[in-house]
């Protein structure tokens, strides 16, 4: 028969449009033509839908420029395999046509994309996609409801206290007494963001109505967690296995940062020319603790119904105890991302790896599994 064709979608409303469309031409580079035939559709700045030329090198990150998607592309509408159409987001220009599309491999990063909203539009259209599914990726992508599944799943979480906009606004003295008994130092988070954008981490008491103002630009909607005293940060792959089987874990893999910075934040990720982290891939942990980390990594996977892959993180307390950070359904996809590079550490390459999470979408049903 045809080749699969699938569409890569990528860029987006979002402020990290040009990590997305970096990442999407990694994508196209390893994809085999042979196997696929694949489609690169952009998402502008301004949330319009483009057919973009299969150029991984355009966009790739340079010194001096971002890349992003072309305003000036043709619009598009994609089309299930039955020929029912998708979508028409710009009513108002002519949609040039792209025919079926047999799965969409979703590049895209923080509100409308990693938050459950495409893959709830492309689950209406009958259209596969790769990853998790609407719910998973609703409730990975917010912080608070995520500790809520987990503590409500028995995974212990680090201690945290939620403030919402009415609650800052109403009583900034009673929103500072509630962060007070975690202890410092304490950092405060956007409740639903990617990349460590808008997180501070506070000390004094006196600057954590800076440190909430800040977060509160990305999303009114912020957390505030307790620093786990001498905790190790862990992270381990989990993806789905291919014949129904249990999903399986990465290697795992430690990060540690330079002493200025506090955290993985999107300035150590993205911006720094040097690395201000020392990533540990596999992390120095015995056979016990390292075997520990990976089954706990593959139940959270499961008790959360992700479908596809997740990267999950761990804190390890000094006492030894394994606490549940988070767990990211969309992690940093660039071959030199950890959940790339703890899957080359486990046997699979970053092209084997796409071609894994294709064909675990394209063996899944559509409509409720
Ligand atoms: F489709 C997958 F495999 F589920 C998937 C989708 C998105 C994996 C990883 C990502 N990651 C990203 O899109 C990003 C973090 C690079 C955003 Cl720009």
């Amino acid at each position: 028969g045809r080749k699969p064709r699938v569409a890569i979608i990528f860029g987006g409303r979002s402020s990290e449009h040009a990590v997305s469309c970096s990442t999407a031409g990694s994508v196209l580079r390893a994809l085999d033509r042979e196997r696929y035939d694949v489609i690169p559709i952009g998402i502008t700045m301004e949330g319009r839908w483009v057919l973009e030329k299969d150029e991984p090198e355009r966009l790739a990150i340079q010194t001096g420029r971002l890349p992003e998607v072309d305003e000036k592309g043709t619009t598009v509408v994609l089309a299930n395999d039955h020929g029912g159409e998708l979508v028409s987001l710009d009513p108002g220009s002519v949609p040039g046509t792209l025919g079926e599309v047999d799965v969409v491999f979703p590049l895209l990063h923080g509100p409308f994309g990693e938050d459950g909203t495409l893959q709830g539009l492309l689950e209406m259209a009958d259209v596969r996609y790769v990853g998790a599914g609407v719910l998973a990726s609703a409730v990975a992508m917010d912080k608070h409801f995520a500790k809520l599944v987990f503590q409500a799943q028995g995974f212990p979480v680090v201690p945290y206290t939620l403030i919402k906009p009415a609650q800052w606004e109403a009583d900034p003295a009673a929103c500072a007494e509630s962060v007070a008994s975690l202890g410092f130092p304490v950092f405060v988070k956007p409740a639903r963001g990617g990349s460590s954008i808008g997180i501070t981490k506070v000390t004094d008491p006196a600057d954590l109505a800076a440190a909430v103002e800040k977060a509160q630009e990305f999303d009114p909607k912020v957390l505030v967690e307790a620093a786990v005293e001498g905790a190790r940060e862990l992270e381990c792959g989990v993806i789905e296995g291919l014949e129904g089987g249990r999903a399986q874990a990465s290697v795992v893999a430690e990060i540690r940062y330079d002493s200025e910075y506090d955290f993985y934040d999107f300035e150590a990720k993205y911006l720094d020319d040097e690395t201000h982290v020392d990533l540990q891939l596999p992390a120095a942990l015995d056979e016990q603790l390292t075997a520990r980390v990976r089954e706990f990594a593959v139940t959270a996977f499961e008790a959360l119904g992700v479908e596809g892959l997740a990267r999950v993180d761990f804190f390890l307390s000094a006492d030894g105890t394994l606490l549940l950070n988070e767990i990211n359904t969309m992690p940093g996809f660039t071959p030199y991302s950890m959940f790339p590079r703890m899957w080359a550490a486990s046997g699979l390459d970053y092209a084997a790896l796409c071609d894994h999470l294709i064909q675990l979408a394209l063996r899944r049903p559509t409509g409720l599994r």
